[in-house]
C-alpha cells in the first residue's frame, strides 16, 4: 500500500510542478486548471480510494459565481438558514462542510484529503481569507426529518476569476472531492464566462452536476430553463456522454425574505426539489461514490493523453537548439576538409611509393641485374629529377591540424551563441540555453572536446600507419604475385632489349643509346602503376579521415551539445521525466482503484 501512496504523491506533486510550468508560458496557461484539477482529484478521489474510504458521506458541493445564491442554496440543502448569505460580493473565501444534525459522522482524514486546506478548529467568519476550511454541525430541528443525513454539504468560495488563485485553488479541492455538485448562477448573471468555463470543466471531469438558477421572476423560470440547456449546457465542450448522467437545470425564483429564513417551512417546496434531484443522482452510496471514483480515473487518462501538447512546444524548441548544433557540426566538417584535408598530403604515403619500388626491386641472387639495369636507367632518373626541381613544388603547406580544429570549434560554438542570443528572450529553452552560455558553457564544452580531440588524434595515427603498410604487407604476404610481378618487370626488360636490338640488326653504336630508353620507359610505366596504386590509398585514406573525425570528434562534441538543455535539473529534463511518469502512475493506480466497469449511469 505505501508504494501506492509514494506513487500518488509522485503524481500530484507532478501535476502541480506541470501546472506552474504552464503558468509560466503564456501558451500553456490554458493547460493550468485542468492540471490543478487533475492534482486535486488524484488526492481526494484516488486518494480516498487507495484507502478504501467507505462511501459515506458523499461530499455536496454548491458552487457558482459571486452573489448568485450559493449560501442560500446551501442553506436550502441543509433545512435551516447556517451558512452566511452576504449581499458582499467575494464575502466567502474559504469552503465550510455543514454536517448532517444527528448522528455519528465519520470524519475523513485519509492522506490528500483537502490537499494543504487546514480544518479550523473554531467557528469563523466565512471570509477568513485562508487556506483553510471549517466543519458545523447543522442544528437538530425537533421532529424534523433528514434526507441528506449520509451527505456533508460544502458551501464553496466565488467562482469569479481564475486570477484569485487563493480561493480557486480551495474551491478547485472542494469540487474536485465532491461526489455532486449543485452549481448556482442568478438570473441576471448566469451565462457569465468563469462560472460558465468552470462548470464546463466539472462536467468534463464527470461529476455529476444539478444546476440551479436563481433569483428570477417565477414567470420567467421555465424559459431560463430552456435558454440556459441551450446556450450554456449544450455548448460544453468534451462531454463523455454515457459517463455523465443528464443534467438537471431545476430554479429557485425569487425568494421571500420568511421563504429564505426557514428553507424546511416557508420554502420547502424548492427545498424538496432540490434535495429530490440530488437523490436521484445518488440511488445508493456505493454507486455514487463508485461513478465518482471512476470517472475521476478516467478524466485523469484523458488528462495523461493531453500532456503531449503541454510539451510540444518545448520539444520543437528543443529540436531547434539540436538542429543549430547540427548545422554547426556541419560547418566545422566543412572547414576541416577545406582547411586542412584538401592541402594534406598525406606524406606518409611517399614512403609507402618508395617502399613498393624497392619491393620490385630482384632478390638476393639476382640483385646484379637489377643493378645493372638502375645503371642504364641512371641517365633518364637524373634528368627526370632534374625537371622536376625546375618546375619545383609551390604547394602551400596545410594550416597545422590542431588550429583547424580548433578555430572550426570557436566558430561552432560562436553559431550556437548567436542563436542562443537571438532567442533567448522567447522560449525558456532558450533561455536556459542563453543563461548556460553566460555560465561558461564554451568552456564547459571545451572539456569533450579535448577529450575528443586527443581520441581522434590516437585514430588518426594510428589508421594513417596502417593504411601506409597494408599495402607493402598485403604484397609482402603473397609471395607469388610478388614473384610474379618482378619477373614481368624484368622480362619487360629484357624484352625491350631485344626488341631494339632486333629491329637495329645489326646496331651501330648509337642504336644501342636506345637500351637505356628502352628501360627507363618500362621502369617509368611500373612507377605508373605503383604510383596510381598508392593515390588510390591516399584518396581512401582522406576519406577515412573525415568518417573518424565524424565518428569521433563531432559526433560525441554534438552530441553532449545537443544533451546540453536536457542535463540535470533543468526545467526541460524534469519535462521530460514528469510526462513520462505522469500516464505511468495514473495507469497503475487506475488498475487499483478502478471500480467496477461502467455500470448503467444512474
Ligand atoms: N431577494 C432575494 N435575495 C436573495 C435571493 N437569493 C439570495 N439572495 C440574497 O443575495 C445575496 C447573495 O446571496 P448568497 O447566497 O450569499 O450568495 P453567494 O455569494 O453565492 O453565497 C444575499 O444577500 C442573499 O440574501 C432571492 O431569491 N431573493
Ligand atoms: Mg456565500
Amino acid at each position: 500500500m505505501n508504494t501506492h501512496r509514494e506513487k500518488l504523491t509522485q503524481l500530484t506533486d507532478d501535476f502541480d510542478w506541470l501546472e506552474e510550468h504552464c503558468r509560466r508560458e503564456p501558451e500553456l496557461a490554458r493547460h493550468a486548471e485542468h492540471l490543478h484539477l487533475a492534482a486535486a482529484l488524484a488526492r481526494n478521489i484516488i486518494g480516498g480510494a487507495l484507502e478504501q474510504q467507505p462511501p459515506r458521506p458523499l461530499h455536496l458541493a454548491v458552487v457558482g459565481g459571486a452573489g448568485a445564491g450559493k449560501s442560500t442554496v446551501a442553506n436550502f440543502l441543509a433545512g435551516t438558514p447556517i451558512a452566511d448569505a452576504n449581499p458582499q460580493a467575494g464575502y466567502t473565501r474559504h469552503p465550510t462542510a455543514y454536517l448532517p444534525a444527528t448522528g455519528a459522522m465519520p470524519w475523513p482524514s485519509y492522506l490528500g484529503f483537502l490537499g494543504n486546506l487546514r480544518k479550523l478548529t473554531d467557528t469563523q467568519p466565512a471570509s477568513l481569507d485562508e487556506d483553510v476550511y471549517q466543519v458545523q454541525r447543522i442544528p437538530a430541528r425537533d421532529g424534523a426529518s433528514e434526507p441528506l443525513q449520509d451527505y456533508i454539504i460544502w458551501d464553496c468560495p466565488d467562482m469569479t476569476t481564475w486570477a484569485s488563485s487563493g480561493y480557486i485553488s480551495r474551491l478547485m479541492e472542494v469540487s474536485a472531492l465532491a461526489d455532486v455538485i449543485v452549481f448556482v448562477a442568478s438570473d441576471e448573471r448566469y451565462n457569465d464566462e468563469v462560472p460558465t468555463q468552470y462548470l464546463q470543466m466539472l462536467i468534463e471531469a464527470g461529476k455529476a452536476v444539478i444546476v440551479c438558477i436563481t433569483k428570477m421572476r417565477e414567470a420567467d423560470a421555465t424559459p431560463m430553463i430552456e435558454h440556459f440547456r441551450k446556450e450554456v449546457l449544450a455548448k460544453r465542450a468534451n462531454e463523455n456522454q454515457s459517463a455523465i448522467p443528464p443534467i438537471p437545470v431545476l430554479a429557485i425564483p425569487s425568494l421571500t425574505k420568511e421563504e429564505r429564513a426557514d428553507p424546511a417551512g416557508a420554502g420547502a417546496r424548492y427545498r424538496i426539489a432540490l434535495i429530490n434531484h440530488v437523490l436521484a443522482l445518488c440511488p445508493t452510496l456505493d454507486e455514487a461514490r463508485d461513478r465518482t471514483v471512476r470517472n475521476a480515473v478516467q478524466y485523469l487518462e484523458k488528462a495523461s493523453e493531453s500532456l503531449l501538447s503541454i510539451a510540444s512546444n518545448d520539444l520543437a524548441e528543443l529540436d531547434h537548439w539540436k538542429a543549430t548544433v547540427k548545422a554547426g557540426r556541419t560547418q566545422f566538417e566543412e572547414r576541416y576538409r577545406r582547411e586542412y584535408l584538401a592541402g594534406e598530403p598525406f606524406k606518409r604515403f611517399d614512403r609507402t611509393r618508395e617502399q613498393l619500388l624497392g619491393m620490385l626491386e630482384l632478390p638476393a641472387g639476382l640483385r646484379y641485374l637489377s643493378a645493372a639495369f638502375a645503371l642504364l636507367r641512371a641517365p633518364y632518373s637524373y634528368f627526370r629529377e632534374f625537371l622536376i626541381k625546375l618546375a619545383g613544388t609551390s604547394e602551400v603547406p596545410p594550416l597545422p591540424e590542431q588550429a583547424v580544429l580548433r578555430t572550426g570549434f570557436d566558430a561552432w560554438i560562436d553559431t550556437l551563441r548567436a542563436e542562443a542570443l537571438k532567442r533567448g528572450t522567447g522560449h525558456p529553452v532558450w533561455k536556459q540555453i542563453a543563461n548556460s552560455f553566460e555560465a561558461g558553457l564554451k568552456n564547459q564544452a571545451l572539456v569533450p572536446f579535448e577529450a575528443a580531440v586527443r581520441q581522434f588524434e590516437l585514430k588518426e595515427g594510428d589508421e594513417l600507419e596502417q593504411a601506409g603498410r597494408s599495402l607493402t604487407d598485403r604484397l609482402a604476404q603473397q609471395p607469388i604475385i610478388l614473384g610474379g610481378v618482378r619477373f614481368a618487370k624484368v622480362s619487360f626488360d629484357v624484352l625491350a632489349i631485344a626488341l631494339v636490338l632486333w629491329l637495329t640488326w645489326l646496331p651501330s653504336w648509337y642504336h644501342l643509346l636506345l637500351i637505356p630508353l628502352a628501360v627507363s620507359f618500362t621502369h617509368q610505366i611500373f612507377e605508373w602503376i605503383v604510383r596510381g596504386t598508392v593515390e588510390a590509398a591516399r584518396f581512401s585514406a582522406r576519406n577515412k579521415r573525415e568518417s573518424l573525425l565524424g565518428a569521433h570528434l563531432t559526433g560525441p562534441v554534438s552530441e553532449w551539445l545537443q544533451a546540453k538543455p536536457l542535463s540535470e535539473g533543468s526545467s526541460i529534463e524534469r519535462l521530460q521525466s514528469v510526462l513520462r511518469r505522469v500516464p505511468e502512475n495514473i495507469r497503475e493506480l487506475a488498475v487499483i482503484v478502478k471500480p467496477h466497469p461502467a455500470t448503467n449511469a444512474p
